[in-house]
């Protein structure tokens, strides 16, 4: 630990003394004193958002192994294989250990932190000085602290002048926030995890949650109800394995379906009149929308038979509790909003919202994707709140005790417009803060070209070693999970705790006090007086969330989360009373009492028509090229998974691409072989995994290769600018000489 602090001061020697920050809140250092006489430590897992607690047993104030939490509410005592491995990327050599400036012959080389930040700031002022303040933008993440997040967020367009911030929840959740917003009247997910347990027919549409949310599975495996389990996926993944009823749907065709099985219902009677007239609004429009989908025409359009249609209608009507879950399959599509809006629909018009093991329930994906769909100063004003509202931005400059004028009274861009704006030279600066774009952006062919024409680029992470870090100018080396403290948001609006069990290395900082250092440099510190620590700025977002329906600010502080296994908002200071049963009342759903956000407590039938698909295959291109997850033990971009040995063996080391055996006989691809796949923007090779989990015509490469999104086209929602991952025109070739 003296030595970390030594190489501190030695790098950093005057910045300390400006910095009035002790070096242990830096990141360096001892661990925080309130953490040392414990042995075991509890923190929530930093990859998915199922939001496991993990206990970290610590020696001689060494992390030294971690089992799962067998107390909490979520996981009691499970967790997946990163979970358990999930100490392991800490210790990578290839961790960013100081920052990193890129020299004249394009090569990074380290500098200290106060040469990085006197670049940092002296690039991004420059560039706004001679262009405009907007002209500098930044790309976050669902995969840190809600209070770091929000700092980011301030900091970024109220300390620098910025307009135009964004984060890859664009690539996730923006659909579903967006369905709920237009839905409900805010973006609140409705379920709570006993859901799980409490139904008896459970619809999963575009999710494989044996592989991605592995743990939530273990609660669908704990449902005593002889649950009926249906999933709607092109692919016979492990979910569609495991459950009841699989139904094949064309790749997104799923919207038909919906409207079809909604005419059914309408035709058939099957619905919750008292629920529809008391709660809902614009139903009668939708009986008129939905009769253009009758049965055949559905059938045509998803694949599936007449009589499989009828069965899933079936099933569903004669449910009692009948909840209905979705992921990326509907997300990440062309009319993702409409269709997790047909789904909310069929939710509402059969009264399968508010009462136990029911639900319309977007899953989110990342560890803090909810916090950041609620503070990261985005796509919202701060907690919901609206940029365009100029109420709404006196009120958070109230809070703030800010100049109303500090904050931007216009949205941002989103990723994509963003990234559009680059060669155009209207964003000539970006800093992209806990994310790898580089890989995971869709038509990555595109993405190059455009950052290549970036005047300067930052990249803050945990390695130097990403595709992005690689393209950098700068990179500021950030402490990673287990590093740092802070609160995060699961997918049924729990409220957990980061906290820190091991030192970063080098000189690396939390992310959290890298932002207050670049306000400090920049020269808005006063801005951020009170945003002292995680915890004092979890404290201000208590605030503004107050009377909103994401109210938290009846949780006193972290050790009420601590002690309580994590609360779900909302929790408004009236429930405080409460809260000393927490455990009985640790599971809650919204929506109990029929009421919505929208101002007259109604929610909404959304709808419209079909869109065609924006690339259809053709006769260069005649299969449709999916992609998602892989393995449970692959994470993304693999910049953390891919750092433990444990794992790397229990995944293939190479790109891979699943095709059918009838279409691997008809080209004469060989399991395992080596093939070409191509799409209009270029080919990779990958190995031939031939499999009848794919039907004929259909390809899947998971996202988790470089090489998946060489191939994907950027195409979007309208609504939400979410990219359509998981719909392409490719094709498949045996290699020449193979
Ligand atoms: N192991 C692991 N777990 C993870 C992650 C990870 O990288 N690795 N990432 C996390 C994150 S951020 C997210 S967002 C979630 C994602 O979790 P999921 O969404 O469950 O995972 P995906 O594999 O991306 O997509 C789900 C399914 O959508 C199907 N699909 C594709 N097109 C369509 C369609 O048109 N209609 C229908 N009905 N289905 C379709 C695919 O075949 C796929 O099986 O996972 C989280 N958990
Ligand atoms: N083809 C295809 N592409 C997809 C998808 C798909 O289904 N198909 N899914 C999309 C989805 S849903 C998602 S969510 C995105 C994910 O895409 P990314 O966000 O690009 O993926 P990650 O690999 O999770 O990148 C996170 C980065 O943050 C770094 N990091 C981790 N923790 C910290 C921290 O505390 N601080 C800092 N500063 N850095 C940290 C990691 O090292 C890593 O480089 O991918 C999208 N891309
Ligand atoms: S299921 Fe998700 S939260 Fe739980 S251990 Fe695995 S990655 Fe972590
Ligand atoms: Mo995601």
């Amino acid at each position: 630990m003296d030595k970390l602090r030594d190489i501190f001061y030695k790098t950093n020697g005057d910045l300390t003394q400006e910095l009035i920050l002790e070096p242990s809140v830096l990141g360096l250092g001892q661990l925080p004193k309130r953490l040392m006489p414990q042995a075991a430590v509890n923190l929530i897992c930093g990859y998915c958002s199922t939001g496991c607690s993990l206990t970290v047993h610590l020696r001689n104030r060494e992390a030294v192994n971690l089992t799962p939490n067998r107390h909490h509410p979520v996981n009691l005592g499970e967790a997946c294989p990163k979970g358990w491995e999930a100490l392991t990327p800490l210790t990578a050599p290839d961790r960013a250990k100081t920052p990193l400036l890129k020299d004249r012959f394009g090569k990074l080389v380290a500098v200290d932190w106060d040469t990085a930040l006197k670049i940092f700031v002296g690039r991004f002022k420059d560039i706004q000085r001679k262009y405009g303040a907007e002209r500098v933008a930044f790309l976050s993440t669902g995969q840190f602290c809600t209070e770091e997040m929000a700092l980011l967020g301030a900091l970024a367009k109220f300390g620098m002048g910025m307009v135009h911030g964004d984060a890859n929840t664009r690539q996730c959740m923006a659909t579903a926030a967006v369905a709920y917003k237009q839905s409900f009247g805010f973006d609140a997910p409705p379920f709570t995890y006993k859901d799980f347990e409490e139904s008896d027919v459970l619809v999963f549409v575009g999710a494989n949650p044996c592989i991605a949310h592995p743990i939530m599975w273990q609660r669908v495996l704990m449902n005593r109800h002889h649950p009926k389990i249906v999933v709607i996926d092109p692919r016979k993944t492990e979910t569609a394995m495991a459950a009841t009823h699989h139904y094949t749907v064309a790749p997104k065709s799923d919207l038909s379906l919906f409207y079809g099985l909604a005419r059914i219902f309408i035709a058939n009677g099957w619905i919750n009149q008292i629920f529809v007239e008391r709660h809902t609004n614009g139903f009668s429009e939708f009986t008129d929308h939905v009769r253009q989908f009758p049965l055949e025409l559905v059938s045509a359009a998803t694949g599936l038979a007449i009589k499989e249609i009828e069965e899933l209608a079936d099933l569903i009507h004669c449910g009692q509790r009948v909840s209905f879950w979705w992921t990326m399959g509907v997300n990440q599509s062309h009319e993702g909003v409409r269709l997790a809006q047909a789904i909310i629909n069929l939710a509402l018009l059969t009264g399968n919202i508010g009462r136990p093991g029911t639900g319309a329930n977007s899953i989110t994906g990342q560890c803090n994707a909810m916090g950041s769909r609620l503070f990261s100063n985005t796509t919202s004003l701060l907690g919901g709140y609206d940029f365009l509202n100029p109420e709404h931005r006196h009120k958070i400059a109230e809070i703030l005790k800010i100049n109303p004028d500090c904050i931007p009274a216009q949205n941002s861009l989103s990723y994509d417009q963003i990234l559009e704006q680059i060669p155009v030279h209207k964003i000539k600066g970006l800093w992209v803060i806990a994310t790898n774009p580089a890989h995971s952006w869709i038509n990555q062919h595109d993405f190059r070209e455009v950052i290549s024409q970036l005047d300067f680029l930052v990249v803050q992470d945990m390695y130097a070693t990403t595709e992005m870090a690689q393209l950098a100018d700068l990179v500021l080396p950030a402490a990673g999970w287990g590093e740092k403290e802070g609160t995060v948001i699961n997918s049924e609006r729990r409220l957990g705790l980061f906290r820190k069990v091991a030192a970063a290395p080098g000189v690396a900082l939390a992310d959290f006090y890298i932002f207050k250092l670049i306000a400090q440099y920049w020269g808005c510190a006063e801005m951020f007086t009170d945003w002292s620590s995680p915890e004092a700025v979890f404290q201000i977002l208590k605030k503004i969330s107050r009377q909103t329906p994401a109210d938290i600010s009846g949780i006193r502080d972290y050790q009420m989360i601590e002690e309580s296994g994590g609360i779900q908002w909302p929790f408004p200071e009236s429930m405080t009373a409460e809260a000393l049963n927490l455990h009985q009342n640790s599971e809650r759903r919204l929506f109990a009492d029929g009421k919505f956000y929208h101002p007259d407590g109604k929610a909404r039938f959304l709808f419209e028509d079909i869109r065609s698909v924006p690339e259809p295959p053709d006769k260069f291109y005649p299969f449709v090229l999916l992609t998602g997850r892989g393995t449970s033990v692959q994470w993304h971009t693999q910049t953390r998974t891919g750092k433990s040995a444990v794992l790397r063996k229990l995944y293939p080391k190479e790109a891979y691409v699943e095709i059918n055996p009838q279409d691997a006989g008809r080209l004469k691809i060989e399991p395992g072989q080596w093939v070409h796949v191509s799409s209009l923007r270029g080919m990779v090779k990958a190995k031939a995994v031939v499999t009848p989990t794919v039907k004929p015509g259909e390809l899947f490469m998971p996202m988790h290769y470089p090489e998946t999104n060489r191939l994907t086209f950027a195409a979007f929602d309208p609504y939400s600018r979410q990219p359509s991952y998981k719909y392409c025109a490719a094709n498949v070739t045996r290699l020449p000489h193979d």
